[in-house]
């Protein structure tokens, strides 16, 4: 990885990168569609994401290259004009440059391997990887906390993505071995042990493919349901609902349903890590299920793949199953024992034969370190 995208820095951009950084994707565990109500999070960053050889300027021009869009060296004097992918990396210059940092240009190339259509971040992979490659190339001393808000101010204000900060967390605190449990209010996390292999176990990745083109509009509107039932209920936030049963009585509609999804999401969270901390990594199949369903039901974020995949994962004997990032396609994750993985993939793969879909792709998920500096 290093080698291949300092050869392409040389071949298209000339001399030498300052350096190589890596920020990986995400994967998450438990804690959907949590992040932007003040909850809690459960994801990991897995050993994909994207690789930056970058170099500083003395002008203020970003000169943009892309392995996974060769041809097209896109070179950005005014930070407006940036289009497509290299919003993600603009943004980063703009929320920096709006925070007052000293950041000037830079000559960078990029090199991804995020699975393609998997959902598994790869936008917060690249937004992080430039964050800490200007972050160490111009002596900004920030800490991976503050390069998550800047990556996620990038998406909010430039990209124009409403998410949550759970991505960018997760790529910039990541921990081999290990999950980031993220309060969403306070932002202190924790590194919650999770090695499945210990326990004979793995968790699997079953990248359905899809991605149905209503997400980025239903994204924001669950988001509304959200901030509208909070207000109708006079908390800051749905993660200050502390008595379910009262709240959903002054509740209809999808707000009543986004909020039992919401409320009870958060407890599956500490619950799931409860069993973690217990040594149970078996037991935690019912929680992933549990919040599965309530994607489906409640908050309306899955469709036939993921729930086909879910459902023939289960079939085939996985502990647990659900979809996993913010849903309308992209993966589930499935807890399989090592012995019983091939079947279960085969059962996946028969499910989707059986509807003449595309077969899907699985890997597995081991929980990789966060964003750092190759060399
Ligand atoms: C997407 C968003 F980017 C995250 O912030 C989070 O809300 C997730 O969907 C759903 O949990 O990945």
């Amino acid at each position: 990885m290093i080698v291949r995208v300092v050869d392409a820095f040389r071949e298209n951009l000339g001399g030498e990168p300052a350096g190589v950084w890596h920020a990986p994707g995400r994967v998450n565990l438990i804690g959907e569609h949590t992040d932007y109500n003040d909850g809690f999070v459960l994801p990991f960053a897995v050993p994909w994401g994207v690789t930056a050889a970058v170099r500083p300027r003395e002008d203020d021009t970003i000169r943009l290259v892309s392995l996974q869009a060769p041809g097209r060296q896109q070179v950005i004097e005014e930070i407006d004009r940036a289009e497509g992918w290299a919003r993600y990396p603009a943004g980063v210059f703009w929320a920096m440059r709006g925070d007052g940092l000293p950041v000037r240009g830079a000559d960078i190339v990029i090199d991804g391997d995020v699975p393609q259509g998997a959902g598994l971040s790869s936008s917060a992979a690249l937004e992080v990887a430039v964050a800490i490659a200007l972050n160490d190339l111009y002596g900004l001393g920030l800490g991976g906390l503050e390069l998550a808000k800047i990556s996620q101010r990038a998406e909010n204000d430039f990209v124009g993505m409403p998410c949550g900060i759970m991505d960018q967390a997760a790529s910039a605190l990541g921990r081999e071995g290990h999950a980031l449990f993220l309060d969403c209010r306070s932002l202190g996390s924790r590194a919650v042990p999770f090695d499945p292999s210990a326990y004979g176990m793995r968790l699997l990745i079953i990248n359905t493919g899809v991605h149905h083109e209503l997400a980025d509009g239903q994204y924001a509107r669950r988001r509304q349901d959200c901030e509208n039932a909070a207000k109708r209920l006079g908390v800051a936030a749905l993660r200050d609902v502390t008595d379910l049963a009262a709240a959903l009585q002054q509740l209809t509609g999808d707000e009543r349903k986004r909020t039992q999804h919401v409320v009870t999401e958060n407890h599956r969270v500490e619950a799931l890590i409860g069993l973690l901390r217990a040594g149970a990594v078996q037991e935690i199949g019912a929680l992933l299920i549990a919040s599965h369903l309530s994607l489906r039901d409640q908050f309306e974020v899955s469709c036939p793949e993921l729930d086909i995949a879910v459902e023939a994962a289960v079939k085939g004997g996985a502990r647990g199953a659900r979809m996993t990032g913010g849903g309308f396609g992209g993966s589930a994750i499935a807890l399989v024992a090592e012995d019983k993985a091939d079947k279960v993939q085969e059962q996946v793969r028969l499910a989707y034969r059986e509807r003449g879909w595309a077969d899907p792709t699985f890997f597995t998920a081991t929980p990789a370190a966060g964003a750092r500096r190759l060399a």
